[in-house]
């Protein structure tokens, strides 16, 4: 009842090349909060979140749901929820560390983004799955799931030249309200998606070397 079939191999002339080639592009990937009003087709987002549904998860579960929001009231009314949290955060519920650790990104609890990107997606973990009665409705390593799938859709969205941003407006409660969550559903994290602001800027920041991220044994 439960069958195999082959694996197919795509391996590249050159791995090396086409590697460094990958780096250079994921390298230029920066966290933006300036996006154009430039539209991004459906089509697009279509496309990146299928990349996104590609990810491994526990047994398989696929436990995630993508909603990608463009309509611009439904965007109004998240940025007006995240930011009575973020106004909460950054004027009592943020500890003193996470305050010093926010001041070189310059961050504030204004989110204008959530307006002005095209769309929002907001990824979900669900709880469970119902999908196949052979199976159990159990659903196993969800974060470590839905997180890998939130990286191959970071990863896409750079490789189509789209901005992003991971955005975490804590707690995310509200955005299970405004998009009709099941009771199984839980939010994830908030991805603010769109062409890049012509005059965006970003935090002059180094990601760590190779070498302090990377033991060999
Ligand atoms: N959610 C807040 C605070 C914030 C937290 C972390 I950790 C960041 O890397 C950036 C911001 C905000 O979005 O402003």
């Amino acid at each position: 009842m439960f069958t195999q079939r082959p694996h197919q191999i795509l391996r590249p002339q050159e791995p090396v090349a086409v590697a460094d080639a990958f780096f250079e592009k994921m390298n230029a990937r920066r966290s933006v909060r300036q996006f154009s009003d430039e539209p991004v087709p459906e089509a697009l987002i279509r496309s990146l979140i299928a990349t996104a549904g590609t990810a491994p998860s526990g047994a398989n579960k696929q436990p995630w749901r993508f909603a990608a929001v463009q309509d611009p009231a439904l965007k109004s009314e998240i940025r007006c929820a995240a930011e009575a949290e973020e106004q909460a955060f950054y004027s009592g519920r943020a500890s003193e560390d996470w305050l010093r650790d926010l001041a070189p990104i310059g961050t504030n609890d204004q989110k204008p983004f959530l307006e002005e990107a095209p769309w929002l997606i907001v990824v979900l973990k669900r709880m469970r799955d119902d999908r196949d009665e052979r199976l159990s409705d159990k659903v196993y390593y969800v974060n470590e799931s839905v997180g890998i799938a939130t990286g191959l859709l970071l990863a896409a969205a750079q490789h189509a030249g789209l901005a992003t941003l991971t955005h975490t407006p804590s707690p995310m409660g509200f955005l299970a309200n405004c998009l009709g969550a099941s009771e199984h559903e839980r939010p994830f994290v908030l991805i603010p998606i769109g062409w890049p602001h012509p005059n965006a800027m970003v935090p002059d920041q180094e990601r760590k070397p190779l070498d302090d991220i990377l033991t060999i044994h």
